[in-house]
């Protein structure tokens, strides 16, 4: 049932398509840089985990997708908004709290929600976001309206009972969702050869007749390929099935990681040889589809977008005190 790939030839692109891959994945990392240097500044405060290092997952799936699919997440989520399409502006002044943001500044980084973008969250309690994922699931599959939802998770997350009850349901009623594991090594100051009996996560779907794909997750290509199989199999009535994309986070769970359970050497490493940015544009330069003034054009543009949401989430009021009344759920009187 869980296989992984055979060795294949490179996968199909175009400039136009690798360009765009290129400049979402650089968007989000730009994005992800200026919040840390915001974290940093003291102006995001609470909890705020970044994505760097994992940006080809979320920029392949989103390829992928079409318009009406849905994607949920965990609380490591700046990255699925902006590639749902979701308001760089509006996501940065959630981040530090002013009323411009995505939830007027009241939720933060784990707290941002678009219907309008079909991104359902944000989650902060690790894995529930799969039972809500299926959820979404079911709900395309009674309205029949051919979506397909895409529900993303942790290799920590992947160890919860509640995964496994949802695995059960989903295929039971062969519904189109599509579980990716995040798999970056590591949940919390954890790795997955501590805390798991099976540290192949494809294979976690085995018991529930759910096919599972392992993917190079610093490869946007073979992420774009296996996310539009394990779709189109969802959206034929065919069930979920389960990827999971090795990839790597470069900075700390959170923005308050001490980082002693791994060596410095290890993320160097990784980040010199499996950079999925730095494959793209050697692809790029390499192919003769750019050379190194187009891609300091386009880092000049994204630095733009950045700096422009970041200015924009430091000039925007903080939320005026009567919103301690709104979006609350009070107690019925009488
Ligand atoms: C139910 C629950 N247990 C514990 C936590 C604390 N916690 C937050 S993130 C995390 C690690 C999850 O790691 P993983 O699923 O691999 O996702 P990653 O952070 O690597 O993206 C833990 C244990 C929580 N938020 N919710
Ligand atoms: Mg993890």
């Amino acid at each position: 049932m869980a296989k992984k790939p055979s060795k294949k030839s490179e996968p199909k692109t175009d400039k136009d398509e690798l360009l765009s891959y290129y400049r979402e994945m650089l968007l989000i990392r730009r994005f992800e840089e200026k919040a840390g240097q915001l974290y940093g500044m003291g102006q995001i405060a609470g909890f705020c985990h970044l994505y760097i290092g994992q940006e080809a997952v979320v920029t392949g799936c989103r390829a992928a997708m079409k318009d009406g699919d849905q994607m949920i997440t965990g609380y490591r989520d700046h990255a699925h908004m902006l590639a749902c399409g979701m308001e760089s502006r509006g996501i940065m002044a959630e981040l530090t709290g002013r009323s411009g943001g995505l939830s007027r500044g009241k939720g933060g980084s784990m707290h941002m929600f678009s219907t309008e973008k079909h991104f359902y969250g944000g989650h902060g309690i690790v894995g529930a976001q799969v039972p809500l994922g299926a959820g979404l699931g079911f709900a395309n599959k009674y309205l029949g309206n051919g979506s397909v939802s895409l529900a993303f998770f942790g290799d920590g997350a992947s160890n919860q009972g509640q995964v496994y009850e949802t695995f059960n349901m989903a295929k039971l009623w062969d519904l189109p969702v599509v579980f990716i594991i995040e798999n970056n090594q590591y949940a919390m100051g954890t790795s997955v050869e501590r805390s798991s009996a099976e540290t192949e996560l494809y294979k976690r779907g085995s018991s529930f007749e759910i096919e599972g794909i392992q993917v190079d997750g610093m490869n946007v290509l073979e992420v774009r390929d296996a996310a539009a199989k394990a779709i189109k199999h969802a959206r034929d009535g065919k069930g979920p099935m389960i990827l999971e994309m090795k990839t790597y986070r470069y900075r700390g769970h959170s923005m308050s990681d001490p980082a002693k359970y791994r060596s410095r050497d290890e993320v160097t490493k990784t980040r010199s040889e499996r950079d999925p940015i730095d494959a793209v544009r050697h692809q790029l330069l390499d192919k003769g589809w750019a050379d190194e003034a187009d891609l300091k054009a386009l880092d000049k543009e994204i630095k733009e977008i950045v700096k422009d949401a970041a200015d924009f989430s430091l000039e925007s009021p903080e939320p005026d005190p009567s919103e301690l009344w709104t979006d609350v759920l009070l107690p019925v009187e009488g």
